[in-house]
């Protein structure tokens, strides 16, 4: 995709993290060297690795860092809800999420930006289009990708290749519509929570190709308490929403 060569509207990343103290030095170099001009969010649920004490010191030399502390560990999706309220509350207009583990390059997200401000009200840096890759991971977590991703399409026909992904942009004012909703998504289903709603919205959404890079720094947060929350959710919402089309089509 080629710039669009206009001055990048007021732009803030946020980083969730929690026990990140290894991998986000540098997924925050490497940001602020490929998007110098966005401001950074860090939000830390009180990591006992000092992460968020870390963040700090960061913030402290460079006014464009900024650290959210949180009480403990919260989850993913409220993490994320306190960052875009925070982002929000200081007039953001372009709002994105990624890992602070690198698995999502911050040398790509000039490309999500790009597609908001040609006109996408969200952009999805999604692993499973043409032109999107991931790298080096084993083969359950590939499985385990693709067959969630496969299972929100069937069930809930999103339109969407990469529901789960983490890395996205969002315009404030579609962002600003979906925090007013009432979202007690934790884990991954956040993503999917996330999707579905915008696409209720009748926002835009494009997905923009990544290459995904399995974490050499730190360790996963995944767990099978949030795999089960995302399957328990996405059926609810997959059940309810072909209820609702049954219904539309028996009328
Ligand atoms: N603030 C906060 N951040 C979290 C929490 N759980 C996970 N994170 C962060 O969310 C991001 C994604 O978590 P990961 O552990 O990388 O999860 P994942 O990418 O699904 O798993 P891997 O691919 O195995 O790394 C990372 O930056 C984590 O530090 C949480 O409860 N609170
Ligand atoms: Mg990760």
């Amino acid at each position: 995709m080629q710039p669009s060569n206009q001055p990048l509207p007021s732009t803030l990343i946020v980083i969730p993290t929690y026990d990140e103290r290894d991998a986000l030095p540098g997924t925050l170099s490497r940001l602020r060297a490929a998007v110098p001009e966005a401001h950074v969010l860090v939000v830390d649920d009180s990591s006992p690795d000092g992460t968020g004490k870390w963040a700090e010191s960061i913030a402290a030399q460079d006014p464009a860092v900024h650290v959210l502390h949180r009480a403990g560990k919260q989850g993913l999706g409220p993490a994320y809800l306190a960052g875009f309220a925070w982002g929000l509350e200081r007039g953001y207009r372009l709002l994105g999420e990624m890992d602070a583990d690198a698995s999502h390059r911050p040398e790509q997200l000039p490309g999500l930006l790009e597609a908001v401000r040609r006109g996408a009200d969200l952009a999805i840096g999604s692993r499973w289009i043409p032109g999107g890759a991931v790298h080096d991971w084993p083969v359950h977590r590939l499985l385990l990708s693709r067959g969630a991703n496969l299972y929100v399409r069937l069930l809930m026909g999103l339109g969407v290749s990469d529901a789960t992904a983490g890395f996205r942009v969002f315009r404030a004012e579609l962002l600003e519509r979906l925090v007013a909703e009432d979202i007690a998504s934790q884990g991954y289903c956040f993503q999917v929570d996330m999707t579905r709603r915008a696409r209720d919205l009748g926002a835009v959404i494009t997905e923009v190709p990544i290459d995904f890079d399995e974490r050499t720094e730190g360790a996963s947060k995944m767990s099978s308490r949030i795999v089960r929350e995302a399957l328990v959710k996405v059926t609810l919402w997959g059940v309810s929403r072909r209820a609702q089309l049954l219904r539309k089509a028996l009328r």
